[in-house]
């Protein structure tokens, strides 16, 4: 069960944020629309929001997924490799301080981004992308382990980050894409296979009761509710076209 999120409002500057997509340029209102919807649907999981103010400074800062990795008695404070999105560390830090006693810290030369770590139950999966490189990743397995998790590195061939392209969604079923439908590493589970043409569905959160999912994916949604999950499905159009999913827009715990 999760107790608590932490989300941060889109700035004006969203719009200038990083990505790789074709899919336009984001409207500025309808983000914030899509991002209200997102809040709305987190306290209909019930979990307590902790909602942040919009930094323009660091205009993919509503990505909050990116800069630290949760559990229930530590805090891991990343690097991200991407250097317009490195500091925005510094904002989250004092954020975490008030929940956290223990904070451990992902150090150069090693980077890390939050999307590329994986949970499922006490094992994680952390992936070697663009972003996180294999130092970050060893960074993070050696303080994981140490507090009793088990860790796998899992080096990405295509996906952006390795959440992009996997979810957990509780009771042993992963939803799974492209280079995750047959990988080894993730064979003990069950599986939802998301088809190429719904791959940006692969980015679900369950929180609590609820998987999350974003709109306009009906065989995806079908599979998941024909397994026996309840859904909430929202549009996510202009967070897509910043490469961004369901799990980078808020810090679950
Ligand atoms: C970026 O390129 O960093 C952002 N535009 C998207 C970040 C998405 N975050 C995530 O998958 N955890």
């Amino acid at each position: 069960m999760f107790k608590n999120v932490i989300v941060k409002t889109p700035g004006k500057s969203y719009v200038n944020g990083l990505t790789t997509s074709d899919l336009g340029t984001p409207d500025y209102d309808k983000t914030l629309k899509q991002h209200a919807a997102y809040v709305e649907a987190l306290k209909k999981c019930g979990v307590e929001v902790t909602h942040l103010q919009a930094s323009e400074t660091f205009p993919d800062s509503t990505f909050v997924e990116d800069t630290a990795v949760l559990t229930p008695n530590f805090a891991v404070v990343t690097n991200p490799g991407a250097a317009s999105r490195n500091r925005e560390i510094e904002e989250m830090e004092p954020v975490l301080k008030d929940f956290y006693n223990k904070l451990y810290y992902i150090k150069a030369p090693g980077t890390l981004e939050g999307g590329d770590i994986l949970q499922i139950e006490d094992q994680f999966y952390i992936g070697v992308s663009t972003r996180t490189n294999e130092e970050g990743a060893r960074q993070l397995k050696k303080i994981l382990e140490a507090e009793g998790y088990k860790a796998t590195i899992v080096p990405l061939k295509k996906f952006f980050h390795l959440k992009t392209g996997i979810s957990y969604i509780g009771n042993n079923t992963i939803l799974a894409a492209g280079e995750f439908i047959d990988h080894p590493d993730f064979a003990q589970y069950d599986k939802i296979t998301i088809s190429d043409e719904e791959e940006y569905a692969a980015n679900c959160i369950r929180v609590n009761d609820y998987v999350i999912i974003p709109k306009g994916f009906d065989e995806s949604v079908r599979k998941i509710q024909e397994a026996g999950f309840e859904t909430i499905e929202l549009e996510m159009s202009e967070f897509q076209k910043q490469d961004g999913g369901l799990s980078c827009l808020s810090l679950r715990f």
